[in-house]
Parts: C-alpha cells; sequence; structure tokens
C-alpha cells in the first residue's frame, strides 16, 4: 500500500488560504513528509504506511499534517500570526468538535482540547510555514474530525466579502455619465455641460492637427499637419504679408 490521501478537512482548510490569497508562494507547503519525517513519528506520514502519532481504526492511508507557507502575499491586514489566531480561536470554540489536533508556527504552539499557546521549542522553529495537524478518526460521519467541511475561520476573516460586480460597473457608468452631464457653462451658455467643452477641446484639436482623433502624432512632433485648418490659415496669412515677387525683368 504506498498510495495515501490527505484528510478532507485539511484539503478544505488549504482552499481556504488559496482563497483569500491565489497568488501565494506555496515553496513552504506541504502534506506528505519528506525522507526526513519518514525516520520519525509524523502526522505527514501516511497512517497506515507509516510512523504517525496515531493510529486510526479504518485501513486508508491517510496523511493528518498541512504545512502553508507563510510568506504570502496575503490579503491586506492579514499575517500567518493572525491567521494562527483566527485557527485557534475557531478550534477553542468548536470544542469537543475541533478538527485540529494542534497548530504550531513562530515558535509557538496551541493543543487540542484547550488550546493554550505555549512555546514551540523543537529545531524546526516553524517561521516559514503553519503547521496543521488533524485529529484522527474513522467513518464517513460528521463526527469523524476528519470530515470537517469548514469554515475553519480564514476566508470569513480575511476573504473578500461577495461583491456585486455589475451593480459596480453600472454605478461607475452613471456616475460618468454624470459628469459629462455637468453644467459648467457662464453667463453667455449657461447649459453647457463638460461632455459639450470636451467635443469642443477635440474640434480645437482638430483646428491644430487636421484630425481630431489623432493625438498621437501632434504630441510625438509638437507640430501641426500640413494639410490641418491652421496651416491654411497661415498659408494664408503668409500670401498676404510676402513682399510681392519683383516685376519681371525687361
Ligand atoms: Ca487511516
Ligand atoms: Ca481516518
Ligand atoms: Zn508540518
Amino acid at each position: 500500500m504506498s498510495s495515501w490521501v490527505v484528510v478532507p478537512n485539511l484539503i478544505t482548510l488549504r482552499a481556504e488560504f488559496d482563497a483569500v490569497a491565489p497568488g501565494r508562494d506555496r515553496s513552504s507547503d506541504g502534506t506528505i513528509g519528506d525522507d526526513a519525517h519518514q525516520g520519525e513519528k509524523s502526522d505527514h506520514n501516511p497512517d497506515e504506511t507509516g510512523a504517525t502519532s496515531h493510529e486510526d481504526t479504518d485501513s486508508i492511508n491517510e496523511v493528518h499534517a498541512l504545512d502553508v507557507d507563510a510568506s504570502g502575499p496575503w490579503p491586506d491586514g492579514m499575517t500567518m500570526a493572525k491567521a494562527f489566531t483566527v485557527l485557534r480561536q475557531r478550534m477553542l470554540g468548536l470544542g469537543s468538535k475541533s478538527p485540529a489536533a494542534f497548530l504550531i508556527y513562530n515558535r509557538q504552539i496551541a493543543m487540542f482540547p484547550d488550546w493554550v499557546v505555549e512555546p514551540y521549542t523543537l529545531a524546526d522553529p516553524h517561521t516559514s510555514h503553519l503547521h496543521v495537524s488533524s485529529r484522527y478518526g474513522a467513518g464517513t460521519g460528521s463526527s469523524n474530525p476528519e470530515n470537517f467541511t469548514g469554515p475553519w475561520g480564514i476566508e470569513e476573516t480575511f476573504g473578500m466579502p461577495e461583491v456585486d460586480y455589475d451593480r459596480i460597473h453600472q454605478m461607475i457608468d452613471q456616475s460618468v455619465a454624470g459628469i459629462f452631464k455637468q453644467t459648467l457653462g457662464d453667463a453667455a451658455y449657461p447649459g453647457r455641460t463638460a461632455g459639450a467643452i470636451l467635443l469642443d477641446l477635440a474640434k480645437l484639436r482638430g483646428v491644430l492637427v487636421g484630425d481630431p482623433k489623432d493625438t498621437a502624432n501632434a504630441v510625438a512632433t509638437g507640430a501641426y499637419e500640413d494639410t490641418s485648418p491652421l496651416a491654411r490659415l497661415i498659408d494664408a496669412a503668409d500670401v498676404t504679408l510676402k513682399p510681392p515677387p519683383p516685376p519681371p525683368a525687361s
């Protein structure tokens, strides 16, 4: 028996971290034990084929531990230290229904059932990741802590609230339309709107560059187009101001 599964409650917990931080660094994530773990008792080992802290009565080869990389990036206001506190309080609130056996992060450990924070002094200080061990159980019922479906409190505490994006787009459209309809006229044109003034600016640019849509060229060269209305006015002025050509030699 070499295949193994992670107990469902830890999959749910990992999904909550992923939901609040889809782009998070997963370098220090882990479930099944590496070679170092396999030589010692660890909840990262599959329980039917490895050395584990507990045994359960099913014959499913389960891994009962999850590591979650601590580096994020997390949403505003979230740190792994705060996540540790949220989880600890949620487990305390769940009492005998707690899915977790213990949590370790940053030299601290909190354990079922009282979840008091105590110093963690073993070699790995757990600064790079949060470790969560699941409790052991058997069967498909909800009394088996392995089957806890959440919420663990991470998504509730740090996730985005449900947002109605269509409604937000509609509000933005209405706001922009409202800005264009603002009247900015003077005594001569009291009904002129911001939108009308922008149109006039576009037309003025047309006088300069010949094409009201073509800003790129005018910005790049600082020049007006030879064919623009302004160029024709200047040409006309030139004709008027230039001295007449000398009379033909006779
Ligand atoms: Ca098992
Ligand atoms: Ca089990
Ligand atoms: Zn671990």
